[in-house]
């Protein structure tokens, strides 16, 4: 089970869950792209912190406050550190990735947008990264453009000189694509973005657990990610914002902690990163995302990619030794992610994920929050295998062997 990159065996163990069986069968999950599975470390900093240092943070002049508000900030340090922001100020903790592209969408958006403006997505977004702009275009009058995809499942820029203009006041764009696996070089698109005085977001949801990320080599003004898909808990995302972006945007959510002076006729709003950061955070949550950052840092983000390069490239020869099955997304594993889209003829994605599920794997079936892109592939939903540091290529091979009983079980 070891390959030469991670000690898959030994990660494993972390991780107790990965030991269960599932309908009679050693489960084998394949779902990762969806929320990632917890290792004890981070199980344990969340009992820890509650044990032993729990208080309200930002707020108490006694020590156990200061000790939870250390550990609270702590986790933004390395969070900083793990994405190359140049402060603390610029990182915000939110719900989620989606609740991060919503905080733009809903004050940078709506306070610089107007009617003749443009915001520029891709045909391979998720929906966190497509509805909220839509809703700014309704709002402001600005019109949303795509880029087009190719029939590799990559970014189609051959017009993108024509996409991008000077009306192009926002480009937001995923860095993984969640279905098709295809990883985006946006750097350059982005670049191109600035010259022309647009703003950029990326979505690294699917990308930041799987690749190193650096939002100075990306060209990013924004950037929003999720704990949950990269070992964290639950209910933490993070929002990157430059800080003269977010010094300039308006509060996002009000209430306690965001604000400086409060009478019932004026409020002045408390400093980054603060005054996007109304209420009582997820403490437990933000704090035990430190020991998930941890536990990547441990294992090196190179060799993460490196080792889901492997299973992914394995992945990709042996489904596509099955006749019956279309693969969707990038064939060639060079810049593709770990999650693996396709289809069996004759069976639909819903069937082929139940029947699955009986043999102890578990994937997702649906249209992945992307219906655009289902109809840009031509279908409406496809079954996703999904890989990350604890998967095996023994896995992969227990799925092409229930893939092929799923063809007899259907007499196909
Ligand atoms: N962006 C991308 C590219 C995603 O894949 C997802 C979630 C999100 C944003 C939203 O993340 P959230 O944590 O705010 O929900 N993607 C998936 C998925 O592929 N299956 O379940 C969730």
């Amino acid at each position: 089970m070891t390959t030469e990159i991670l000690d898959v065996a030994k990660i494993r163990t972390d991780f107790p869950i990965l030991g269960r069986s599932m309908n009679g069968k050693p489960l084998a999950f394949l779902d990762s792209a969806a929320s990632s599975q917890k290792p004890n470390q981070v199980v344990s900093a969340i009992t820890n912190y509650y044990q032993n240092h729990h208080a309200n943070v930002h707020r108490g002049m006694y020590t156990l406050a200061a000790e939870a508000t250390e550990l609270f900030e702590n986790t933004r340090t390395k969070i900083a550190q793990f994405i190359g922001a140049d402060s603390t100020k610029e990182i915000i903790f939110t719900r989620n990735a989606t609740e991060a592209i919503n905080l733009v969408a809903y004050t940078w958006g709506e306070t610089n947008l107007k009617a003749g403006d443009e915001i520029l997505i891709s045909v391979m977004e998720h929906h966190a990264n497509l509805v909220p702009w839509v809703r700014v275009c309704e709002k402001t009058g600005a019109t949303l453009k795509t880029i087009p995809i190719d029939s590799d499942g990559r970014l189609d820029l051959s017009s993108l000189d024509t996409l991008l203009t000077a009306k192009t006041k926002l480009v937001a764009l995923s860095r993984m694509s969640n279905v098709l696996g295809t990883i985006n070089d946006v750097a350059p698109i982005f670049a191109a973005a600035k010259k022309l005085g647009a703003v950029t977001l990326v979505d690294a949801a699917q990308s930041a657990p799987h690749i190193a990320t650096d939002v100075k080599k990306l060209n990013c003004d924004f950037l929003v990610l999720s704990a949950h898909k990269m070992l964290g808990p639950t209910g933490v995302g993070i929002l990157y914002g430059r800080e003269e972006l977010l010094n300039a945007m308006p509060p996002f959510l009000a209430g306690g902690e965001m604000i400086d002076q409060v009478t019932f006729e004026k409020v002045t709003y408390n400093e980054l990163p603060h005054k996007f950061e109304a209420g009582t955070p997820d403490i437990a949550g933000v704090v035990a995302f430190s020991a998930a950052i941890d536990y990547l840092n441990n294992l090196g983000m190179d060799a993460v990619q490196r080792h889901e390069h492997e299973i992914t490239s394995y992945a990709l020869a042996k489904l596509g030794e099955l006749p019956w099955l279309t693969i969707y997304g990038p064939r060639d594993s060079k810049n593709r992610g770990a999650a693996v889209s396709f289809t069996v003829e004759g069976i639909h994605p819903h069937d082929v994920s139940q029947f699955l599920d009986s043999a102890g794997i578990a994937v997702r079936a649906g249209h992945h929050c992307a219906q655009p892109l289902m109809k840009a592939l031509g279908t409406d939903a496809t079954t996703r295998a999904s890989f990350y540091i604890y998967n095996t290529n023994e896995e992969v091979d227990r799925l092409c062997k229930a893939l092929i009983d799923l063809r007899s079980f259907f007499k196909l």
